[in-house]
């Protein structure tokens, strides 16, 4: 072993380089409620699962032993189904590779692109322990405090699920003419938090509907819930799934946004007309303002695009080639392009996408930047999808979900 010791983490007795860490919010008893990826120190295209981001709307839910557990599915179906755990795995098999993202994901870029505020950074995420806190007493936050609150950030991260699809287990149980909608109901309850909405918001003056204890839930359009690449999932990067994202059960929905994929599973029910889940028609909706009639549900994200580095205060940088890196994704299927300006969106350049360019996972793209003159330069990094979608796809709406604006890197070069 060389004399010098790297700094970092002991791995199997062995020094060796920092291990990502997730930013967790915990309980009093240390176990952890909410957390978030450090994704501008991720390499690769899959989340180590320790460091995936958990969101949770309800209470966090006592664990359910495997074999213990049962999934019912019923409603407008010819044969209503009851499967234990081993008989959902005996269903045929499927694994897909997809970014899970939470919609308030990048909030804080809303306000800083829409209303003038400070550019938030992938550096610095809320202090999620404080937010149990507040979750837990039911306070609701003033305004000045939501003022100074930091937007929602670093809730995405890229993972390998393996289950079976929704569409074989309906296939099985065969929907009966008419059925439009398939009802997702986890064994988490609750009571919404007003708090979660009023940040999403960012401010807390209007009313906002209390729907009392519930369970989480969601209802599928038939069609999503017929795509193959929907599954009901038991695993995660090659191991059981963790309780904190679903065990024993979880939905995953490629490309709608992490609403959609209901941990915790343990009810399905295919329905003629949808169902009025909290999480779908108050709570998870665009609109312009609160009162806007208009509040159409979230479903797929737009088209994502972040520079992971250099980032403003990697500033200032020595002259010389510097690589632009970052990630890119989409809510509709695989990236095809993927574009960078270093003169605040003058002129554009195609940069390198690394492969494999999966339809629901991120991509890792660089560009060799030639930083020869010293100045302020201003980076754009732009990405295109298989549809042809261009960012950003998604306009401000109140409760800033679903961000995909271009946000630029300000860096001097000396
Ligand atoms: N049963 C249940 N499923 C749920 C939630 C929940 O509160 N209860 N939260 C949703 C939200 S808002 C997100 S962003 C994702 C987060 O999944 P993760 O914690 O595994 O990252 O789970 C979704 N599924
Ligand atoms: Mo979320």
């Amino acid at each position: 072993m060389s004399k010098r010791e790297i700094e970092g983490d002991w791995v199997m007795g062995w020094p060796d380089r920092k291990r990502l860490e997730l930013n967790a919010g915990k309980d009093a008893e240390g176990r952890v409620l909410s957390g978030r990826t450090p994704i501008l120190d991720q390499e690769g295209l899959i989340t180590p699962t320790d460091s995936s981001y958990v969101v949770t709307q309800l209470d966090m839910p006592e664990p359910v032993h495997p074999d213990d557990w049962t999934l019912t599915l019923g409603g407008e179906v010819e044969r209503p189904l009851r499967l234990s755990l081993d008989e959902l795995r005996n269903f045929p098999g499927r694994s897909v590779r997809a970014v899970t993202e939470c919609a308030g994901n990048d909030e804080g870029f809303f306000d800083y692109q829409a209303r003038g505020m400070p550019k938030p950074s992938r550096r610095y995420v809320p202090d999620l322990s404080r937010r149990a806190a507040m979750k837990a007493d039911r306070g609701t936050p003033g305004n000045e405090e939501l003022r100074g609150e930091m937007g929602n950030t670093c809730a995405m991260s890229g993972g390998e699920f393996t289950g079976v699809s929704l569409a074989e287990l309906l296939a099985h149980a065969g929907p009966k003419v008419g059925a439009q909608w398939v009802w997702l109901e986890g064994f988490d309850r609750g009571r919404p938090d007003p708090a979660v909405q009023y940040r999403s918001m960012g401010h807390a003056d209007v009313a906002i509907d209390d729907p009392g204890v519930i369970h989480y839930d969601k209802a599928l359009p038939l069609a999503k819930a017929l795509d193959p690449d929907t599954l009901l999932a038991w695993a995660q990067n090659g191991e059981w799934l963790l309780h904190v994202h679903g065990a024993p059960v979880r939905c995953i929905v490629p490309g709608w946004s992490g609403n959609w994929w209901v941990k915790w599973l343990s009810r399905i029910e295919v329905t003629r007309e949808m169902p009025p889940c909290y999480h779908q028609t108050k709570y998870f909706v665009y609109g312009a303002t609160p009162d806007d009639p208009q509040k159409p549900m979230l479903t797929a994200m737009g088209v994502r695009c972040i520079i992971t580095a250099p980032l403003d205060e990697d500033s200032p940088l020595e002259r010389g080639t510097h690589a632009i890196r970052g990630l890119a994704w989409s809510g509709m299927g695989r990236i095809e392009r993927v574009e960078v300006s270093v003169d605040g969106g003058a002129s554009w350049r195609d940069a390198h996408i690394e492969a494999p360019r999966e339809r629901w996972l991120w991509v890792r793209w660089s560009y060799l930047w030639e930083a020869n003159a010293p100045g302020a330069y201003r980076l754009l990094a732009r990405a295109t999808d298989e549809k042809g979608r261009v960012q950003p796809q998604t306009p401000w709406n109140y409760q800033r979900k679903h961000f995909d604006g271009i946000v630029p890197s300000d860096v001097v070069v000396v």
